[in-house]
């Protein structure tokens, strides 16, 4: 029976307090027993809407973890060891190298960059809270400014060494959208060799304690290249310069790409109202990765993804191709095609969806999967990014629609990781924190 508004966001609440270890959101129970850092950035942004300062732990915990070159881990560990595969012992990134963390054990790879979208909208937050909290956000907004700045610049310098703002990804994973059919072809390429080390899948055993199936995760052939990818990082100690030049997955990811130009633009305000320094140096990341993400969109506005070791254009039908609704500068004719395809029956429109809001991959799409993780169920966070995008692109007709849309589908109170687009089945694992935090939002 889906729930009144003020139960779901007491419902959203409580979820996330059963994921709160204090500082750091488990991203699940089983599934997920660590911190993940898109992950985290979304529960910031819900987590604002209850207590700024709480918020701000999360994002503070994840950038203690930052590594030295600016990196910011797409995991970092829990002190429990929770299993998880691949955990701390297969990354070894500290025993590899320098760069990493010494009080933190992380992951070597990263996530799209959310987080100044996350400061922005804790910023915006205090705006009502008492005098003394609005001024203790200020003060440690400002403590964390240089490893904001970090961040930005590692990306800028390291995954777009030739300044052409396409943001260079070495895993899937690292798309945030593992299996996405994104990806198909350039997985095609990544061949585990002769070295590689066996390993046991723990997903599949964690899933099975709230009632997921394989069905819904990646498959074991695509698991071996994840696994295999992490083993030739490990080789080239995981030093970006190697990586770059030898690593058999090398993609540019337009979505994350379109992230970083708008949290690009979302932190030069705060610089802007705080006085900060980096603004124009940060409006110069967004100008050049917002070329970058348009140089690759077709007549529809629809953006691409491309195989940079391969040399081609990865055109797929899925929900990164709306990248230009979070990066911005499409011409009016284009931006109301890509509007268009949005609502058609391509995607928000197709009459089988049980509601309106993006599915990962189109349903008319051959790769298309109702239940298997990135390859067509609809994901909260995704929906939430694209109805904020186009809240601050002005199309609020079309943002208000899947709002509503994503709220009734939430209204179920399970947060689960990603819903069957034609049931809205949950699927996945649940309560997963960025669904409950982005429910909080929505609601706020
Ligand atoms: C690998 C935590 C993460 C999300 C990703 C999602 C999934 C991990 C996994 O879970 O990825 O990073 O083990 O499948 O694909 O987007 O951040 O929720």
């Amino acid at each position: 029976m889906a729930l009144t508004r003020p139960q779901l966001v007491a419902r959203a609440a409580y979820a996330l307090r059963g994921n709160d270890q204090g500082r750091l959101h488990v991203a699940a129970p089983n599934l997920y027993p660590h911190m993940w850092s898109w992950d985290a950035a979304f529960v910031a942004i819900g987590l604002a809407r209850l207590s700024t300062l709480r918020a701000l732990d999360e994002l503070e915990t994840l950038f203690a973890a930052q590594w030295r070159t600016g990196l910011v881990p797409h995991i970092v560990f829990t002190d429990g060891d929770a299993p998880y595969e691949p955990g701390p012992k297969r990354w070894t990134c500290r025993e590899l190298c320098a760069d990493a963390p010494s009080g933190a054990s992380t992951s070597g790879l990263i996530q799209p960059p959310v987080h100044g979208v996350a400061v922005r909208r804790i910023l915006d937050a205090a705006r009502s809270a008492p005098a003394a909290e609005r001024r203790e956000v200020v003060e440690r907004i400002r403590a964390l400014w240089p490893s904001l700045l970090a961040w930005h610049r590692y990306l800028a310098a390291y995954r777009d060494a030739d300044g052409l703002g396409q943001l260079m990804i070495y895993h899937g994973w690292e798309s945030g959208m593992d299996n996405s059919p994104r990806w198909d072809a350039p997985y095609a390429a990544v061949l585990p060799g002769a070295e590689f080390v066996p390993f046991r899948r723990a997903d599949l055993n964690a899933l099975g304690l709230t009632g997921g199936a394989p069905s819904q995760r990646p498959t074991d052939a695509e698991y071996a290249k994840y696994q295999w990818l992490i083993q030739e990082l490990r080789q080239v100690r995981y030093d970006d310069s190697r990586a770059r030049d030898s690593l058999s997955f090398r993609v540019a990811d337009v979505f994350a790409a379109a992230i970083f130009v708008a949290a690009n633009e979302e932190l030069a305000t705060v610089a802007d109202e705080l006085g900060l320094p980096g603004a124009d140096e940060l409006i110069g990341y967004a100008d050049r990765f917002r070329h970058g993400v348009l140089a690759t969109t077709d007549e529809r506005g629809f953006a691409a993804d491309l195989d940079l070791r391969a040399g081609t254009v990865l055109r797929t039908e899925t929900i990164a191709g709306f990248a230009p609704l979070l990066s911005g500068g499409l011409d009016p004719a284009r931006q109301a095609a890509l509007l268009a395809e949005l609502t058609s029956p391509r995607w928000c429109g197709h009459p089988a969806l049980q509601y309106a809001v993006p599915p990962t991959t189109s349903p008319l799409a051959v790769e298309f999967d109702p239940v298997r993780y990135w390859r067509g169920p609809q994901w909260p966070p995704m929906t939430w990014l694209l109805i904020w995008g186009l809240e601050r692109s002005g199309e609020q007709e079309a943002a208000l629609a899947i709002r509503e849309a994503a709220i009734d589908q939430l209204a179920d109170g399970l947060f689960a990781e990603y819903y069957d687009p034609f049931t809205s089945a949950p699927l996945g694992a649940r309560p997963q924190s960025w669904s409950a935090a982005v429910a909080l939002d929505l609601l706020a």
